[in-house]
């Protein structure tokens, strides 16, 4: 089954440069650079890596192209990743889906999301869609990459999710989205952020949330970044993103003799499993190990110790493994009294496990479907969904990723919506929305979308 991805505004396109270069060194990795072709060409057994492959790229008599469309509003960005994929030598976009304008949208959602009236625009959007859509076999939805504070990935990129819902009306439509610094840069991100939310949480099948303060996080203590880039964090981003999308198999599956990878379609899982309830649709992901390159050497795990950390973060709501979480009582969970000090239990409305790696036989999955960790009114046996491979991941030989929805989010939100509350209630930068085509009513919409989600996850 194959996605299709666009890429919008700068975070979207410098994301997926990260993530198609991820994929396609895991596919590598096993088979050398110069023989992915021929081997394509040459074998009718379909295994992982033809899988994987046909997730994210066609090969073409050049060079394999990446299965998106490129679109921001100034060209920057989009030439610089175009160039750098081509000169890779390994893969590259199709020149025919860069979509790019001169302007920018200026940090303004209203700006991107009303395009100043560009109908053009968005009609050369969909037309390279459907031109990527029709090079699949066998379509299974569509991955947006998108920021949530500036003016184009936010703005836009949900314009184009309502355009897709409306013209794909049956297919699943994930956005990755990334929170910004809570101290950020964009003096009016938490505006963006709040209509972003609250636009895709009616057109989008489900929103994966990642953090830029995190995901910084995650860089400097996890993996001793001194530096660190966008790009550091692009490539963490890409590693939780890949290491859940690329080609695995139902737990029940893996010692079948059929041919599984035929058959995966991981977005109608995602579809499916965690995001059938429709006020339930925000995910995030947290992973297990992160470890900087030099300790790989000095590094040993255990899948008992990896998932029992892991297990821990979903119950604290972590975003990286900590020592002071050792201590969580599971006998709190469900007298609803912390679990560790002042920790809550995270509920779930349901997650998907997703481990790679050697000796998967020795991997426990139990704690995970524990029913203290899920809402009581879904079925016993149905918070989890586990899938598996036995090729390891990346630079890891072992590795397990958690897609989870669960109330990891209110935080967050609600720090933003109030934020961006006392902004509107002082009726601060209106103005520049209200020129572009957005009115007071669609501000108070999107703030009662907001706190209803707050509310709903709340109650779990
Ligand atoms: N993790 C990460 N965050 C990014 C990256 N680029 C921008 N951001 C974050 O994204 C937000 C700004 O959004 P951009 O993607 O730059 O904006 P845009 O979509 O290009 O929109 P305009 O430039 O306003 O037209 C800020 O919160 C930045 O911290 C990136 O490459 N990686
Ligand atoms: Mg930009």
């Amino acid at each position: 089954m194959s996605i299709v991805t666009l890429q919008l505004g700068q975070f979207g396109n410098q994301l997926g440069y990260e993530f198609f270069n991820t994929v396609l060194d895991d596919i590598y990795c096993f088979h050398g650079k110069n023989t992915l072709r021929k081997k394509l060409a040459a074998t009718n057994k379909y295994n992982y890596e033809d899988a994987a492959f046909e997730s994210f790229f066609y090969a073409t008599s050049d060079l394999p192209l990446a299965r998106a469309v490129m679109i921001d509003t100034e060209a920057k960005v989009v030439d610089d990743v175009f160039t750098k994929a081509k000169m890779s030598k390994l893969w590259s976009y199709d020149p025919k889906c860069c979509i790019r304008k001169k302007r920018g949208s200026g940090n303004n959602w209203a700006l991107g999301y009303c395009m100043d009236g560009d109908q053009v625009l968005l009609e050369e959007i969909m037309d390279s869609v459907q031109r990527q859509v029709e090079y699949c076999d066998r379509f299974s939805g569509f991955l947006l990459l998108m920021s949530l504070a500036g003016g184009t990935g936010s703005g836009l990129g949900t314009r184009c999710t309502e355009e897709l819902r409306d013209r794909y009306p049956n297919s699943q439509i994930i956005n990755e989205v990334v929170w910004p610094y809570s101290n950020g840069e964009v003096i009016v991100q938490d505006y963006n952020t709040i209509l972003t939310l609250s636009h895709l949480y009616k057109a989008s099948t489900g929103l994966i949330i990642l953090e830029n303060d995190k995901l910084h996080e995650i860089c400097t203590r996890l993996l001793k970044i001194k530096n660190v880039g966008f790009h550091h964090i692009n490539r963490v981003i890409a590693h939780k993103l890949a290491g859940v999308l690329l080609p695995s198999t139902c737990l029940q599956n893996q010692h079948s003799k059929r041919n599984d990878y035929a058959g995966i379609n991981i977005f109608g899982e995602i579809g499916e499993h965690l995001c059938s309830h429709t006020d339930y649709k925000l995910l995030n992901i947290i992973d297990i190990p992160q470890i900087p390159d030099h300790s790989f050497d000095y590094t040993n795990y255990n899948w008992h110790g990896l998932l029992k950390h892991l297990h821990q973060m979903l119950i604290a709501n972590a975003f990286m493994e900590e020592s002071k979480y050792t201590h969580i009582e599971l006998a709190k969970l469900s007298s609803g009294l912390p679990v560790h000090s002042d920790v809550m239990v995270n509920k779930s409305i349901a997650n998907m496990l997703v481990i790679r790696g050697t000796e998967i036989d020795k991997a426990d999955i139990g704690a995970f479907r524990d029913s203290r960790l899920y809402v009581n009114w879904m079925p016993n046996s149905s918070g989890l969904a586990t899938r598996v491979n036995s090729r390891p991941y990346n630079k890891y030989e072992k590795s397990a990723f958690l897609l989870s929805n669960s109330q990891f989010c209110i935080p967050t939100i609600n720090n933003v919506t109030e934020k961006a509350w006392n902004m509107f209630a002082n009726r601060a930068y209106i103005h520049q929305y209200i020129s572009n085509g957005i009115s007071e009513d669609d501000f108070i919409d999107s703030f009662a979308t907001a706190e209803q989600i707050i509310t709903n996850y709340n109650k779990l």
